[in-house]
């Protein structure tokens, strides 16, 4: 196994904490780091994979840094496969900033971004799923994205290999027949249907994998509807401050106002959008758009409507367009203007759920029947995420979306081998990018372009 120059870096996060760990990899290592150590021969004597106490000092002043623990990995027993070192110091700022620099002075090069993963990954130590594994588990926000992310780590995502295999042998049926056929027509109900097969389980992964992130993430849960409606009056009650200007003329609110807040248990992205009507005004045209936007983009839609306006086509029009795609709850304001029971009436009738009230009079309870129903919601839309197979996080999800187009053309174009084996081969290359078996750098230089100094 190769050891190159030797690397350093921090490998926990900028800030105060209780605890940092740096990391070194190269030949150097262990020599470069007794150099900042105050206690050098007990650590050159120390065993591999030993944790034991010293002091850091400066290098090469000797003045003391910190007490600091540190652990050797000899090649090719570690990380990287090359001889390794941990410290883990005092989580203070300039001490990290001290022993790095130290280190950098008695020899240690700075770390690029992803530079360790890439050296595990050039010593066979990892392969590349593995590294993007390591790199979704960083990432992860939510529990379904860290079991995704431990899937490709364990090496159990390989799904997609059996699929290859199958794709394989139906391209060299095809490509025999082209050979050995004089007008070849493709007759393999069989071969289609395995494609067709394919593209019904890609096309779930697609689905689900788009689930996770949105429900990860946190779901975007975005308050629109009619101007004057009280849609800012709402979103200001839910965070609990006055965040959104709240005004009787009608388009107050034109840029999208958003804020995290956690729902029960739930984090979410609350947003207050432009109230939708015609207008002639540019910038409030501009805000129409980006409420529409973000209702595109939403989980849950929660539509405010003034029980004083009488329902128009248009907005049932926008309901129903809505509804089709989104989550959906109405609220029916301003009850202390008018009851709004025909208003109610004629959005129940479309199975929307719809909640009457007053953000003037009976803030609490009504919000927070509204907000028991939001929950709910987030809730049955996570219950039912079911993890994928094969498309574990958004490169595979931008592969998985050129594959399912590549192979419905192989279906579409099925009769004609020549054709159909040409979209097969093309499907084929898609995998072998998914595995980095071609286009190999540009493959990593994606997955490690998101790493971190240190990873
Ligand atoms: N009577 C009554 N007035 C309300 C109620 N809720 C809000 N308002 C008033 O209605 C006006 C509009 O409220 P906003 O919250 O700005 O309405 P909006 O839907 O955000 O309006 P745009 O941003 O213009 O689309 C303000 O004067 C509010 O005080 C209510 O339940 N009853
Ligand atoms: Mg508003």
């Amino acid at each position: 196994m190769s050891q190159s120059e030797t690397i350093v870096a921090p490998a926990t996060p900028q800030g105060k904490s209780a605890l940092a760990v740096l990391r070194l990899s190269g030949k150097d290592s262990i020599a470069v780091t007794a150099e900042c150590i105050a206690e050098k021969a007990r650590f050159l004597s120390t065993p591999s994979r030993t944790i034991s106490l010293y002091t850091a000092k400066n290098y090469p002043s000797g003045k003391n840094i910190d007490q600091i623990t540190c652990i050797k990995y000899n090649a090719p027993r570690s990380f990287t496969g090359e001889d390794m070192v941990e410290i883990i110091c005092h989580g203070g700022g300039i001490i990290i900033q001290e022993i790095f620099e130290s280190l950098v002075r008695a020899g240690a090069k700075s770390a690029t971004g992803g530079e360790f993963t890439r050296r595990a990954l050039n010593n066979g130590k990892i392969d590349i799923m593995k590294a993007e594994g390591i790199g979704a588990l960083i990432e992860s926000t939510g529990k379904n994205e860290l079991l995704c992310a431990n899937k490709l780590y364990s090496g159990k995502a390989n799904a997609l290999a059996l699929w290859r295999e199958k794709v394989l042998v139906l391209l060299e049926k095809i490509e025999n027949k082209i050979e050995f056929e004089e007008s070849p027509s493709n007759m393999d109900e069989k071969g289609k249907k395995t494609v067709e097969d394919f593209l019904v389980r890609l096309k779930g992964d697609l689905e689900r994998i788009e689930k996770i992130r949105i429900v990860d993430k946190g779901l975007n849960v975005v308050i629109a509807g009619p101007v004057n409606a009280g849609k800012s009056t709402l979103f200001n009650a839910i965070i609990g401050k006055n965040r959104a200007i709240v005004h009787r003329e009608p388009g107050t609110t034109r840029d999208i106002v958003s804020e995290r807040l956690w729902l029960h248990g739930h984090e979410i992205q609350l947003f207050d959008s432009a109230g939708i009507r015609k207008t002639d005004y540019e910038i409030e045209r501009e805000g129409i758009e980006r409420s529409r936007e973000a209702m595109r983009d939403a989980g849950i839609i929660i539509w405010v409507t003034a029980a004083d306006e009488k329902i128009t086509s248009a907005e049932l029009k926008e309901l129903d367009s809505n509804r089709e795609t989104t989550d959906l709850v109405c609220v029916i304001n301003k009850i202390d203007m008018c009851d709004g029971g025909k208003k109610a009436a004629a959005i129940k009738k479309r199975g929307i759920k719809t909640v009457l009230m007053s953000m003037k009079e009976e803030r609490k309870g009504k919000t927070e029947e509204l907000l028991a129903i939001i929950i709910k919601k987030i809730e049955e839309i996570q219950k039912d995420t079911d993890l994928p197979e094969m498309l574990f996080n958004a490169r595979h999800e931008e592969i998985g979306r050129i594959l399912f187009r590549e192979l419905s053309m192989a279906r579409e174009e099925w009769e004609r081998p020549e054709v159909a084996a040409l979209y097969l081969k093309k499907g084929l290359s898609c995998m072998d990018e998914y595995y980095g078996t071609v286009n190999a750098e540009e493959v990593l230089n994606g997955i490690f372009k998101n790493f971190c100094i240190g990873k």
